[in-house]
């Protein structure tokens, strides 16, 4: 298949998909939601690959979605959008055998960052930064943010990172657990071959381990999704919501209401 937002290259028995739009710091936008989709699917079908390594190009892995996508006009339904548009590729990454890898290479923010939390494994370059940063929108988390990040980084850790939505960078991240490894951003796309490469040359049962792990998940990670778009339409009706893309837009703090 052919995409405009994302790259999608096969190396050996890995698949590397790298969104694509580094000019909005790669963004999503409904194409860019789309076509990853597609990919994971071709890459889920694909007998060749056993490893999906999952990356961002330029200076970011991806900052959630497209605010400028988000104007007062353009707002729609949030709980459509996330049910319509990420929850899919969510489900679709955790429900394949398949091994996913993020390698993080820059800023990940709101469901950008959510998104590196649903993959399989996690490593960084020195220049990753990882922010839950709904809440500087008048958001709550979504793309399981809320179901990962408590497994990963505990309850208190979990609350002060979706409370007040400050970056945490590489080497916080390894110490918290949320990277397994930090390297010098120039070796992140070979340190991500190398650890998927292995992988890829192992058993048969690398894809059974992730079924087992799976299998005590997904049910919770289903009806989690659902809740977060219940939760995000709520939100994003808020007055506050309308605020926080205002404010992102003109580059100023927002003024929120608790509205
Ligand atoms: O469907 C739904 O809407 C529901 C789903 C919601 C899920 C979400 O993801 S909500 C959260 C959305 N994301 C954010 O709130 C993050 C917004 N971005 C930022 O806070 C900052 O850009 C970063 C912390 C990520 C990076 O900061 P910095 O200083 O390194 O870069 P910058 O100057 O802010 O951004 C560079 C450019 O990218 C800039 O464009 P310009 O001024 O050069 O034309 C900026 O506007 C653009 N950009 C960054 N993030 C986004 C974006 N454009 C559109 N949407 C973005 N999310």
């Amino acid at each position: 298949m052919s995409y405009e937002t994302i790259l999608y290259e096969k190396l050996d028995r890995v698949a590397i998909v790298t969104l694509n739009r580094p000019q909005a710091l790669n963004a999503f936008t409904v194409q860019m939601n789309s076509e990853l989709l597609s990919a994971l699917r071709e890459a889920e079908r694909d007998e060749d690959i056993r490893c999906i390594v999952l990356t961002g190009s330029g200076r970011a892995f991806c900052a959630g979605q497209d605010l400028k996508a988000r104007s007062r006009e353009q707002r729609g339904s949030l709980g459509q959008s996330l049910r319509e548009r990420y929850n899919p590729i969510i489900l679709r990454m955790r429900r394949m055998e398949k091994v996913i890898l993020a390698a993080v290479n820059g800023v990940a923010a709101g469901a950008g960052c959510n998104l590196s939390l649903a993959c399989d494994l996690r490593i960084a370059s020195e220049e990753a930064r990882f922010i839950e940063a709904f809440v500087r929108v008048g958001l709550g988390p979504d793309c399981g943010g809320s179901f990962f990040l408590p497994r990963l980084v505990g309850f208190n850790k979990t609350m002060e990172l979706f409370l007040l939505g400050e970056p945490v960078d590489a080497q916080e991240a390894l110490r918290i657990g949320l990277v397994s490894r930090v390297v010098p951003a120039g070796e992140l796309a070979n340190a991500a071959r190398e650890l998927t490469g292995r992988i890829a040359r192992g058993p048969r049962s690398v894809g059974l381990i992730k079924r087992a792990v799976n299998r005590a998940l997904l049910p919770q990670l289903e009806s989690q999704l659902e809740y977060e778009a219940y939760l995000q339409e709520i939100a994003g009706r808020s007055t506050d919501f309308e605020e926080g893309v205002q404010a992102f837009l003109e580059k100023r703090t927002p003024v929120f209401t608790g509205k």
